[in-house]
């Protein structure tokens, strides 16, 4: 027997997906493109990360609605700061949850298990948050989100516009570090586990 699916199911099944809405602002030549030089596969991770969770939340919470609200994107140039931010309506997160999803432990996802081998080996485990803001955080940057309950979020990623300001942020690791690491015998946040801790007092460093 064939039957005629009411419209609602017709939308699932060709699987709907937001629109996305980009405006570029050059505060800097008044007018015209911005240009961002960063590490390509580094924004392309961040930016990857960000339009997976607004689809995500937008169609997660629009499940009953006849259309899904566009994720807008908005690039500013200034005077220092290249700025992008992702808007959706996706329903947002209260900000007591806003923490866990930058942390590795809090991460829902199943273990990774050592030896899958080829492709990335902690895609789909929940670290894309936390390795995003690494990676905006190495120049100088940072990632952080702006999130409304019961409306949406925004997530914004800020960049330094000015190569003289974008210089590596390594850690540093001397005397302070080192007694930083003996005294703290926190919990593994690497990503399995580990029920046997290092002892770490065997990495000899040099002083
Ligand atoms: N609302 N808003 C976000 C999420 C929800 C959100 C969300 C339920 C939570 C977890 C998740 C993906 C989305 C968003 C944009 C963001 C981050 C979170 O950049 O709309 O995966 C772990």
């Amino acid at each position: 027997m064939h039957m005629k699916l009411p419209s609602c199911f017709v939308t699932n099944i060709i699987m709907d997906s937001p629109t996305l809405e980009v405006d570029q602002h050059n505060a800097v030549s008044g007018s015209g493109a911005v240009h961002i030089i960063y590490v390509p596969s580094h924004l392309y991770h961040m930016l990857f990360e960000l339009f997976k969770n607004a689809m995500r939340a937008t169609v997660e919470n629009h499940e009953l609605s006849p259309s899904l609200p566009p994720i807008k994107v908005r690039v500013s140039l200034g005077g220092e700061d290249v700025t992008i931010k992702m808007s959706d309506k996706g329903g947002g997160v209260p900000l007591s949850k806003i923490d866990r999803l930058f942390s590795y432990m809090y991460s829902t996802a199943p273990t990774p298990h050592l030896g899958t081998s080829g492709g990335a080996p902690l895609a789909g485990f929940g670290y894309g948050l936390p390795i995003s803001r690494l990676y905006a955080k190495y120049f100088q940057g940072d990632l952080q989100l702006y999130s409304m309950e019961g409306y949406g979020t925004d997530a914004v990623i800020y960049l330094k516009a000015l190569s003289k300001d974008s210089v590596e942020r390594l850690p540093v690791y001397n005397k302070s570090a080192w007694r930083h690491y003996q005294h703290n015998h926190e919990a593994d946040d690497w990503c399995i586990p580990s029920s046997d801790p290092k002892n770490l007092a065997v990495h000899k460093i040099q002083h």
